[in-house]
């Protein structure tokens, strides 16, 4: 923006209101002159000095990156990136014995099929949208985090004591698994995990262009096993869900009720819906055996038009996206997109719709209208709710009850304030935001776009992430954070909930297969083997590490061998990790404090290959190598 530009919009933001321009203002610079006593606290609590932990931890998705970001919170430091669906040049994530065995275990037979036909163990994309924790009794509880992979059809689970991922499992039936959520009460519990987009039931290429024939898919998965436990098959594409804090309902907002399959056709209704889920008249269909079998998966029917006692639809206007439930535990608001409107259901109306055959709109007990593209919601715990406008570049402070009232004919507006955020927001997220303990302190705005509010860096520009002051009336926007492709959905959670350890502890499962074939061959794995274990042309080589050495110094393959690399991490003190990296071998993993990692390559190059430790551990990191010496062939 230009300073003439400035100067414009602060006069006419001027005539809007002193809200409004508060929020052009503090982007100027002469903003600071302007800064309340408040904001200007907010502001230092946010710059947090050098040695200073956050109040919070945000989980950041990271869109088509594929991972999982930490964030210290309210400071937005970046404290970690967690390898999920992509693979990872310095952990070595999709590489490792470890980690593939994650990525692999939990796909569909036709898909490791598929993959090894091209010559691949699994996919190295994803596109993770939205990560949530683990609940217990309606609030965080530390445990796991949940994610989807709308790339490639899959939930994954992320560890919350180690931060790295434990399982990844592949949605059978459904396509592009997008809106995500875990049950809040009385645990998790059910993972419930949205299709997107519509397919053939049996998608074999029997039936391609007969639309009558496609259907959406709703899972729910089991967090603690990670296998599903349900799927019901619905009418319209299902875009993102949420659920009760009783336990009882899980509800998904559908675009493209018309079950179309372009642009024009999936937008021609003026109102589309939400599919409620009853979740223990489900779970009397699945006891009573009401349910087909498809690829090992119990299916039922909750399609709109079957009467059963499964789901219930609920007319919304129109394309509706986002759905968020508020800690009141009574309401929640369903995000209008295409309409100006936020739709705000009642969720102890749902089993009256369940019961008698009352007018799917009767739990609708507020519409407001909030202004254009409203996308989603957070709430501040004190009964007021955030809406992200994507085509307003705002957000919007209101009132539920107000609205709710004005909904009931009285004359009075729920808006409360508005600010506006640089540009188009898609999620938003406020502290606690998504729990009953929603403490009302900040609001965080993904923005789509930063256009001009950073040093330009070439065509591909970073989104921008902006950090909103919400503890009084006046949203005040504090930070911008730009972030790589594309964080769309972040939670924002009590740094005392979550609790890593430092070290890992021996008996983990992720080297269970490692200790096994350790033990096989007689080995410890924290002792390593002074020579290579040699099994026909598979040879199996154990090290250990501790700064600033390996175990080995060389060890020698013969060319062709299938080589596998053990490293068992005997350093057991804070933030000594080391690597192996084997040259111009393609090679390269990370063994954290107490952990072994272990990698498997044909030693097909004859030679001298040095390996490093690529992790710095020491003064003398540098010399942390060794050499491999591959015989050729006939030798
Ligand atoms: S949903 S904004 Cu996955 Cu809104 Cu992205
Ligand atoms: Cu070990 Cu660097």
């Amino acid at each position: 923006m230009s300073d003439n530009e400035n100067k414009l919009n602060i006069t006419r933001r001027g005539m809007l209101g002193a809200t409004a321009t508060g929020a052009v203002l503090a982007g100027t610079g002469l903003g600071s002159t302007l800064m309340t006593a408040k904001q200007a606290s907010a502001a230092a609590n946010a710059n947090l000095q050098p040695g200073e932990l956050d109040e919070y931890y945000g989980f950041w998705s990271s869109g088509q990156t594929g991972e999982l970001r930490i964030l210290g919170f309210p400071s937005m430091r970046e404290l970690m990136r967690v390898p999920v669906f992509n693979r990872c040049s310095a952990t070595g994530w999709g590489q490792t014995n470890e980690s593939l065995k994650i990525m692999t275990d939990g796909l569909l037979p036709e898909t490791k099929e598929f993959l090894a036909k091209r010559g691949m163990n699994t996919y190295d994309n994803g596109d993770l949208h939205h990560p949530h924790m683990s609940f217990t009794d309606g609030t965080y509880d530390g445990r796991y985090l949940f994610m989807n992979d709308k790339a490639n059809t899959r939930v994954a689970r992320v560890r919350c004591d180690v931060m790295k991922c434990d399982k990844i499992t592949e949605i059978p039936n459904a396509k592009a698994i997008h809106g995500l959520r875990p049950q809040k009460f009385p645990r998790t519990g059910y993972v419930f995990a949205n299709g997107e987009d519509e397919t053939p039931l049996v998608n074999d290429g029997s039936v391609l262009d007969d639309p009558s024939q496609y259907v959406n898919i709703f899972t729910a998965l089991d967090g603690d096993t990670m296998e599903v436990a349900w799927q019901v098959i619905v009418s319209g594409n299902l875009d993102n869900t949420d659920c009760d804090y009783q336990g009882k309902y899980a509800y998904s907002t559908s675009y493209n009720s018309e079950m179309g399959m372009n642009l024009a056709e999936m937008t021609e209704n003026e109102l589309d819906h939400v599919v409620v889920f009853n979740l223990a008249e489900i779970e009397k269909g699945i006891e009573a055996g009401d349910y087909q079998e498809l690829k090992g998966v119990k299916v039922l029917d909750g399609r709109k038009g079957q009467n059963k006692k499964y789901t219930r639809y609920i007319p919304i206007p129109n394309s509706p996206h986002g759905i968020n439930t508020a800690p009141d535990g009574k309401h929640v608001c369903i995000n209008g997109k295409l309409s100006p409107t936020v739709s705000i259901m009642d969720v102890t109306k749902l089993d009256a719709l369940f019961e008698s055959d009352a007018d799917p709109r009767s739990c609708i007990v507020g519409e407001p209208q909030l202004g254009l593209g409203p996308l989603h919601t957070a709430y501040d715990g004190q009964g007021n709710a955030f809406t992200t406008l994507f085509l307003d570049s705002q957000i919007v402070k209101w009132n539920i009850e107000k609205a709710i009232e004005a909904y009931g004919g009285v004359d009075v507006d729920p808006i409360i304030s508005k600010v506006d955020v640089h540009y188009q927001p898609g999620h938003n997220s406020t502290s606690m935001g998504e729990t009953k303990e929603a403490d009302g302190k900040w609001l965080i705005s993904m923005n789509k776009f930063s256009k001009d509010r950073f040093l330009n860096v070439g065509p591909l520009k970073p989104e921008n992430e902006q950090l909103i002051d919400i503890s009084s009336n006046e949203m005040k926007v504090v930070h911008d954070g730009p972030t790589f492709a594309e964080p769309h959905d972040s939670i924002i959670v009590r740094a005392d909930i979550v609790n890593p350890v430092n070290v890992w502890d021996r008996n983990d499962v992720t080297w269970e297969d490692a200790r096994k074939q350790a033990e096989a061959d007689g080995i410890d794995l924290e002792e390593g083997a002074e020579e290579p274990i040699r099994d026909g042309n598979k040879v199996r080589v154990y090290m250990t590490s501790q700064a600033p050495t390996f175990s080995l110094e060389k060890f020698t393959v013969k060319q062709g061998d299938e080589v596998t690399v053990y490293i068992t991490n005997l350093d057991d003190v804070d933030d000594v990790t080391h690597g192996f990296c084997l040259g111009n071998y393609g090679i390269a993993m990370e063994v954290a404090p107490m952990a072994t990692a272990s990698v498997t390559f044909t030693a097909d190059r004859p030679g001298v290959h040095w390996f490093y430790c690529q992790w710095f551990c020491h003064a003398l990191h540098m010399e942390m190598r060794g050499r491999m010496l591959v015989e050729p062939q006939g030798a």
